[in-house]
C-alpha cells in the first residue's frame, strides 16, 4: 500500500466558481480530473502531515467513487485521520460543523448543490478551511494556479473502505473514521434552539411538511423533526437521498418545489412548509398561502432571533449579499447594529463571522445562516423559524404581515436567463458597464435612473478587494435592478436579474409581486437590452 506518484497534465478548466468546482459528471469522469484537483487543493495547504480532514457529500451520482479517491489521495499525502459521513453523506452545514468540532484542517465537500444530478447531471468539489467555511478567494485562486502547473499526484493503492459501517479502519498510516453524519449536527442544533418548546408546538397539533427533495437533508430532517421533536410521521417527504434526486432539480424554490408550493397555497395548507436543496444549505419557507422570500426570511429571523436560546444576547451585526433585498438593513437599523453588504457567495461572510462582526447573514438565493457554522444552513433556518413560531404562537403568515406592517415590504423577484451563449452574456454585461456613468438621470421605461454602478467589495477585516460583483441600478421611484452572471452554472452562461421595489404603505402589501415589479422589470429590460441581445423574451426561471 505504498503511495505512488502518477504523472499527469493540467486541465485548463479547474477554476472554482461561486461555490467550488462544478462541472458536468462526464467532465469529472475524465481520467486524472478528480485526482488533479484534489492534489492541487492539498498542495496549497500548509501542512497535511498528520492533519485531520473531513470528507462527505450530498449523495449524488459519483459521490462514493470520489470519496474513495479522496481517501486514497489523502493517505498518500500524509493525512493522519479522515472523518467520513456514513454512506458518504454529509450535508454542507454538517461538514462545516464537524470540521469545527474536530479541529480539522479542512474538508472536502462533494456537491453541485441545487444543480441536477445523475450520469448526465452535475458534480462538484468544494474545499472548506479550518474555520469550516468555503475557501476564501485567495485560497481558491491559489488552488486554480496549482491546477495549471500540476505534473503529478500522489495516491495510495488501498482497497475500498466500507462507507456504510460506523467505526474506524486504516488506510496505510491514516485512520478513516466513518461517523454518523447527523449526530454532531443535531447536538449543535439542540444547543442553539429551544427543542422543548418546538416539541410542545408539535404536541399542540401544529402540522408542517419538509420536502427534502430526495437530497441530503432527508436523514437530518427525519431525525431532528420527527424523531427528536415529535413531528408526525410523514412530515418529511422525499426523505431518501437518491443519486439523481429522483430526476428533479433539488432547488428549493416555487418552481422546483412546486408540489409543496401548491399545497401551501391551497385550502389544504398546513401550518408551515419548508424545503432544502441538494447539499442542505438552502431553505425555502412557506407560510400558509404565502411564499416567504429569502430576503424577507432573513429580515424576520434577524428581528426575532433573540427568542431562541443561542441568540438570546442579541446579534452583533448582520450581513447580506448585495443582490439580497434591503429588508434586513431596516431591522438592523432598528436594533442599532451594523448591516454589511457582501458579494454573492458564502465565502465572503466567513471573515465577518470569524471576526465576530456579524452573527446572522443570508442571500436572496435561499441561503440563511449564523455564526454556529461557516456555511448557510437550510435545516437550521427551518428550526429557528419553528422556535420563533413556538414562542409567538401566531400563524406564520401573520408574523410575516406584521413584519411588513412595521418595516414596509420589499417586493422581490429574480429572473434567470439560463444557458446563454457565453460571449453574448459577456457582451451584455460589458454593454451595461460601458454606459454606467451616463445612466443617472435617464429614463428607462416608466422609471428614472437614480444611480448606477458596479459593486466592488472591500473586506472590512482583511481589506482585500473583490471587483466586478454585479451591476446595480437604482431608480428614483424606489426600485432597484441588479445584473450579474452566475458562477455556479455548468452550461453556457446564466444571467441573473434581481428586481425589487420597496413599499412602505401597508394598504399596498397584498399586491401580486409580478404586478408591483412590472415597471422595474421593464426598465431593466430597457437598460440591458436582454431580448435583442439574447433573443430571449422571457426568463428561463422566475423565483
Ligand atoms: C448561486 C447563488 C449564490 C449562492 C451560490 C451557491 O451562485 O446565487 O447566492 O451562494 O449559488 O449556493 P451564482 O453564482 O450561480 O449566482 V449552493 O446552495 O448552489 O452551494
Ligand atoms: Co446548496
Amino acid at each position: 500500500m505504498t503511495p505512488r506518484c502518477v504523472s499527469t497534465v493540467p486541465f485548463p478548466d479547474q477554476k472554482p466558481g461561486t461555490s467550488g468546482l462544478r462541472k458536468k459528471v462526464p467532465v469529472f469522469e475524465q481520467p486524472h480530473y478528480v485526482e488533479n484537483f484534489l492534489q492541487a487543493i492539498f498542495d496549497t495547504l500548509a501542512e497535511c502531515q498528520g492533519a485531520t480532514l473531513v470528507v462527505g457529500g450530498d449523495g449524488r451520482y459519483l459521490n462514493r467513487e470520489v470519496i474513495q479517491t479522496t481517501l486514497r489521495i489523502a493517505a498518500a499525502n500524509g493525512f493522519g485521520r479522515v472523518l467520513v459521513g456514513r454512506g458518504g453523506l454529509l450535508s454542507t452545514p454538517a461538514a462545516s460543523c464537524v470540521i469545527r468540532g474536530q479541529q480539522a484542517i479542512g474538508g472536502i465537500v462533494l456537491s453541485a448543490s441545487h444543480n441536477p444530478g445523475g450520469p448526465e447531471g452535475d458534480f462538484g468539489i468544494k474545499f472548506n478551511g479550518a474555520n469550516g467555511g468555503p475557501a476564501s478567494e485567495p485560497v481558491t485562486e491559489a488552488i486554480f494556479r496549482r491546477t495549471r502547473e500540476i505534473a503529478e499526484y500522489r495516491i495510495s493503492d488501498a482497497p475500498e473502505i466500507n462507507l456504510d459501517r460506523l467505526g474506524e479502519a486504516c488506510l496505510g498510516d491514516m485512520v478513516v473514521s466513518v461517523i454518523d453524519p447527523v449526530a454532531d449536527y443535531a447536538a449543535l442544533m439542540e444547543s442553539l434552539l429551544d427543542f422543548d418548546r418546538i416539541a410542545d408546538l408539535f404536541g399542540s397539533g401544529f402540522r408542517m411538511r419538509f420536502d427534502a427533495m430526495n437530497a441530503v437533508t432527508g436523514p437530518y430532517a427525519t431525525t431532528i423533526l420527527q424523531d427528536r421533536l415529535g413531528a408526525a410521521a410523514g412530515t418529511v417527504v422525499n426523505g431518501e437521498p437518491l443519486p439523481d434526486f429522483g430526476g428533479h432539480h433539488p432547488d428549493p424554490n416555487p418552481v422546483h418545489a412546486r408540489e409543496l408550493f401548491e399545497l401551501m397555497g391551497s385550502s389544504a395548507a398546513l401550518d408551515f412548509g419548508a424545503a432544502s436543496d441538494g447539499d442542505g444549505d438552502r431553505n425555502m419557507i412557506m407560510a400558509p398561502g404565502l411564499f416567504v422570500t429569502p430576503s424577507d426570511s432573513l429580515a424576520l429571523l434577524a428581528a426575532h432571533a433573540h427568542l431562541a436560546p443561542g441568540y438570546r444576547a442579541g446579534l452583533s451585526g448582520v450581513a447580506r449579499s448585495m443582490p439580497t433585498s434591503r429588508a434586513v438593513d431596516r431591522v438592523a437599523e432598528k436594533l442599532g447594529i451594523r448591516a454589511y453588504e457582501t458579494p454573492t457567495g458564502w465565502k465572503f461572510f466567513g471573515s465577518l463571522l470569524d471576526a465576530g462582526l456579524i452573527s446572522l447573514c443570508g442571500e436572496e438565493s435561499a441561503g440563511t445562516g449564523s455564526n454556529h457554522v461557516r456555511e448557510k444552513d437550510g435545516l437550521w433556518a427551518v428550526l429557528l423559524w419553528l422556535n420563533i413560531l413556538a414562542v409567538l404562537r401566531k400563524p406564520a403568515d401573520q408574523i410575516v404581515r406584521e413584519h411588513w406592517a412595521s418595516y414596509g415590504r420589499d417586493y422581490y423577484a429574480r429572473h434567470d436567463f439560463e444557458e446563454l451563449d457565453s460571449t453574448v452574456a459577456q457582451e451584455l454585461m460589458e454593454g451595461l458597464r460601458s454606459k454606467l456613468t451616463s445612466l443617472p438621470g435617464q429614463r428607462a421605461g416608466d422609471l428614472t435612473i437614480g444611480s448606477a454602478d458596479e459593486f466592488a467589495y472591500t473586506d472590512p477585516v482583511d481589506q482585500s478587494v473583490t471587483p466586478n460583483q454585479g451591476i446595480r441600478i437604482s431608480f428614483a421611484e424606489g426600485g432597484r435592478a441588479v445584473f450579474r452572471l452566475s458562477g455556479t452554472g455548468t452550461a453556457g452562461a446564466t444571467l441573473r436579474v434581481y428586481l425589487e421595489q420597496y413599499e412602505p404603505d401597508p394598504t399596498r402589501h397584498s399586491l401580486p409581486t409580478h404586478k408591483v415589479l412590472a415597471s422595474v422589470a421593464a426598465a431593466a429590460e430597457a437598460v440591458a437590452e436582454i431580448a435583442s441581445r439574447t433573443g430571449r423574451l422571457e426568463p428561463s426561471v422566475m423565483t
